[in-house]
């Protein structure tokens, strides 16, 4: 199992807001080298099938509902640590306990429209990227 890789998204609320550029900057001067890039969007099929594991969580239909409410970008990227250091890096699910610096606390708007994804573990990082990623897009 690799351990240098996690995958991301930029949620709609980011999109929507113009932060593209300021998040991608931000997080290639974190160290994080873009392995695969895409500016997509999700069906609320795809994304209920993207969040499956959270389908008995009160906030699924509503954040399914939000996932496909507007165009996203994905991407893997690749660093030593990534997973790790990339949650570190975007802070607490809720922006209004995320740390000072962190992409939450810079962008997000709420717990929900909370700016990006970040995997959760090395096994969920690969099975993420390869849910937006064929092997002919990554670099
Ligand atoms: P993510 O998977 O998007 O990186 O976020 P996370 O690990 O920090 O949080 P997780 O528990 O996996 O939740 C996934 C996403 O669901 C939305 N959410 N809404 N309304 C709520 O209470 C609530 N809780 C979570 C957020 O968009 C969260 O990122
Ligand atoms: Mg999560």
């Amino acid at each position: 199992m690799e351990t240098n890789k996690t995958f991301t998204m930029i949620k709609p609320d980011a999109v929507a807001n113009g932060h593209i550029g300021a998040i991608l900057d931000k997080i290639t001067k974190s160290g994080f080298k873009i392995v695969a890039l895409k500016y997509t969007a999700l069906s609320a099929a795809k994304a209920g099938e993207f969040y499956a594991i959270h389908k008995e969580r009160p906030f699924y239909s509503a954040l399914v509902e939000f996932m496909s409410s507007g165009p996203i970008v994905a991407a893997i990227l690749e660093k030593d640590n990534a997973v790790e250091d990339f949650r570190k890096l975007i802070g607490a699910t809720d922006p209004s306990k995320a740390e000072e610096g962190t992409i939450r606390q810079l962008f997000a708007k709420s717990i929900e429209a909370n700016a990006v994804h970040g995997s959760d573990s090395d096994e969920n990082a690969q099975i993420e990227g390869s849910f937006f990623f064929s092997a002919f897009e990554k670099f």
